[in-house]
């Protein structure tokens, strides 16, 4: 064999164990004990989980008058420092585009720089008879079967009801999965506009503008929409109480209704938006962050199996130059932050060592449910023979403080700067290629190549 994992503990979605993993080429030819290869790696005292993917990230994408300030170099290889061997990033169609158009700019953006392997959802900002059409040649040839709309950012993303309803409707027809980023934009048009009437322009009117209810309306809506066009829905970083009600009684009455959050909506609230000098800045997202009793109810709703995947949101901008954009109004502060790096150690510390979820949870969260969801799985996802050699070597003794200046993405801050981490990902391979050696870069721009991806399946 050509590489052999040896001695580690092995952690899928339903198993534990001590085994040896052998490789050839970029596949997993064997599990057992005793393997032998040409290389070795030694991870004796180490986890071995799947590669993890992150099926939410913003690379490189034109938004707000800027562009996210990853690029597909910068943005993948931090992915793969902090344990990432896949992400599925969001093409964003232009206004009066086509989606093919949109894909082809992101293909020229991504292709030949990225470090792991990625896939692509379709982001419609357009819904008319062409596009709508274009979703078929997307699901059946290009290997896009999931597509992202939004109830937010009126005058420029936001969809209607009725683009929305007919997007279901084909998706459902065939095999595809509309994503929905579910916040009432009208609604958080007429707030902003009435706060900056009354100068109220600092960070913390951002959140102020967006209270979780119009999240819990944009779900209920969104879900009565999806049961009546017989289709299923997927909602996006849900941050608070309202959103997951409005989930865990739609599957209570047997709807295909899905949700993911993320580990700012988890860990941080808002108190950030307080932060003195701008900084509250570096918080404004959308959703924002919310009440750390929206964090329990978000924790309840993953125990519960309501909320089925974690991914980041990555979506980050230079705090100096780019956030900046919005010194004197809110509203022009570019709406994100980065986390492609930070997710499995911010999930391992605040997730499995406080007790919220178990190691099995852990991987099925972050690598075997986005994997199934997103018709990846079983090519990646687990740890089995046949399936790509993505995989993690996990130290759950390291400590790391997690600092802007130690970490790789392409920005000058992170929202966990200074949280004290224990357990980090120390070797990483991407189909059988080691990426990250003992915490160093080994792998290659242009190693990472686009995946076609599998309709959708209900999990
Ligand atoms: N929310 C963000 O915070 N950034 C990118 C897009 C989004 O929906
Ligand atoms: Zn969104
Ligand atoms: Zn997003």
């Amino acid at each position: 064999m050509d590489l052999v994992i040896k001695n580690g503990t092995i952690v899928t979605a339903t198993d534990m164990y001590e085994a040896d993993i052998g490789i050839e080429g970029e596949k997993i030819v064997a599990i057992g004990k005793g393997l032998s290869g040409s290389k070795e790696i030694d991870a004796n005292g180490m986890m071995v989980f799947p590669g993890f993917i992150d099926v939410h990230t913003h690379i490189e994408m034109p938004f707000m008058g800027t562009y996210s300030s990853d690029t597909w170099e910068t943005g993948t290889r931090a992915a793969a420092f902090g344990g990432t061997t896949c992400v599925v990033d969001f093409i964003i169609q232009s206004k009066g585009g086509s989606l093919q158009a949109a894909l082809d700019e992101w293909n020229k953006r991504a292709t030949g720089n990225a470090y792991i392997d990625y896939g692509f959802h379709m982001g419609m900002t357009d819904i008319n008879d062409d596009t709508l059409k274009e979703m078929e040649t997307m699901i059946l040839e290009e290997g896009i079967p999931s597509f992202k709309l939004f109830f937010a950012y009126k005058g420029s993303l936001m969809a209607e009801d009725d683009g929305f309803y007919k997007a279901l409707e084909k998706a459902g027809e065939f095999g595809g999965l509309i994503m929905l980023h579910a916040e009432n934009g009208h609604i958080i048009d007429l707030f902003t506009k009435r706060l900056l009437a009354e100068k109220k322009t600092e960070p913390m009117y951002h959140a102020v503008s967006r209270p979780s209810i119009l999240e819990g309306e944009a779900c209920q809506r969104a879900i009565a929409l999806a049961d009546l066009a017989e289709a299923p829905l997927y909602i996006v970083h849900n941050s608070c109480l309202e959103a997951v009600e409005a989930i865990h009684e739609g599957r209570e009455r047997g709807l295909p209704i899905y949700g993911e959050t993320c580990p700012q909506y988890l860990t941080l609230d808002e108190e950030r938006y307080t932060e003195p000098d701008f900084n509250g800045a570096k918080y404004v997202m959308s959703p924002p962050l919310r009440s750390e009793f929206d964090q329990d109810a978000l924790w309840f709703a993953i125990e519960r199996g309501d909320l089925q995947v974690i991914s980041t949101d990555h979506c980050p901008f230079f705090f100096k130059g780019q956030k900046e954009m919005g010194k004197d109004n809110f509203a022009k502060i570019p709406n994100g932050a980065p986390g492609i790096e930070t997710r499995m150690a911010v999930m391992y510390t605040a997730g499995v060592l406080e007790d919220w979820i178990t190691l099995n949870k852990f991987v099925e969260l972050n690598s075997t449910n986005p994997a199934k969801m997103f018709g990846l799985f079983p090519q990646k996802g687990t740890i089995a023979v046949g399936s790509d050699a993505d995989i993690v070597v996990f130290d759950p003794e390291k400590e790391v403080t997690l600092s802007a200046k130690n970490l790789h993405q392409n920005t000058d801050y992170t929202p966990w700067e200074g949280m004290i981490v224990k357990g980090y990902p120390v070797t990483v391979l991407s189909r059988g290629k080691i990426v990250i050696e003992d915490g160093k870069l080994a792998g290659e721009k242009g190693w990472g190549k686009f995946i076609k991806r599998d309709r959708f399946y209900p999990l």
